[in-house]
């Protein structure tokens, strides 16, 4: 996978756009992400240890917001010959011609049905797994419900969604102490404070996250019966929820 530097926010701007993943950011994707997610790779390996759990025969694996197909390649890795179908999706362009690229880099018997679209269009079916890995906090609030309930109802008994995102924290103190261990992750990875300031301006109006209570809520009113978060380090998560 492209290893091209994060250097987007390096230089001082007049004007800070909303964030965008156009051309520009896929291109340095993998860095980015990897320098700003604290546990993003241990989260991408364990898709495909819970892929090897869950999928079943059959069914179709739904990775929604795959970016540069990061989730889908662990998941393909780890399901061998189940007769199974993943189900990709991502509404940039930019992304999906990338991550074309990089599922065309490995042999595998299990079929990528590769969507550029919006995952609010999705119909979801026959589904043993699905991943949100930091997408849904980019859709707005409103939307989120619907786009789980969606979810659930695709959802074989048994299956399982695993959604990671950015958490806010009702406690301040709390809050404030884990957004500090995040920058000093940023920091430590080669950003600048200029750059931190700056994506963090970019992505205001973008990236709305929710707390733990919102997310353990919203998951229980659609059905899923049971949830838990399987990781966290300082303010981002990965949670799962069985229906
Ligand atoms: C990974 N999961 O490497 N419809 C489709 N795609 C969308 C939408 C939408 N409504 N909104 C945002 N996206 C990946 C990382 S990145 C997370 C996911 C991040 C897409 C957007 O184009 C981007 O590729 C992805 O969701 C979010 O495991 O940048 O923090």
């Amino acid at each position: 996978m492209n290893t091209s530097q994060d250097t987007i926010y390096a230089q001082a701007c007049e004007n800070i756009s909303d964030f965008q993943f156009d051309e520009k950011v896929a291109g340095v994707f993998n860095d980015m992400i990897r320098r700003s997610v604290p546990g993003y790779g241990q989260i991408i390996k364990t898709l495909g240890d819970l892929a090897d759990k869950y999928v079943t025969p059959d069914s179709r694996v739904y990775d929604l917001g795959c970016s540069l197909g990061a989730a889908t390649l662990s998941i393909r890795r780890n399901i061998g010959s189940r007769n199974c179908t993943i189900v990709a999706v991502d509404n940039s362009e930019s992304m999906i011609g990338r991550c074309q690229e990089n599922l065309g880099a490995y042999v595998s018997d299990t079929p990528v049905d590769l969507i550029c679209g919006d995952i609010r269009d999705i119909n979801i079916e026959n589904a043993s797994m699905v991943v949100l890995n930091f997408t849904m906090q980019f859709l707005a609030p409103k939307d989120r419900e619907s786009l789980l309930n969606n979810i659930y109802q695709g959802l074989k008994p048994g299956g399982i969604l695993v959604l990671s995102e950015k958490l806010n924290f009702e406690d301040d103190s709390v809050q404030s102490l884990l957004d500090d261990l995040h920058l000093d992750f940023k920091r430590s990875n080669g950003y600048s404070e200029l750059e931190i300031s700056q994506k963090r301006s970019s992505l205001e109006h973008v990236m709305k996250p929710d707390t733990l209570h919102q997310h353990e809520v919203r998951l229980k009113e659609q059905g899923f019966k049971h949830f838990n978060v399987w990781f966290q380090c300082f303010n981002f998560a990965s949670m799962v929820a069985i229906k």
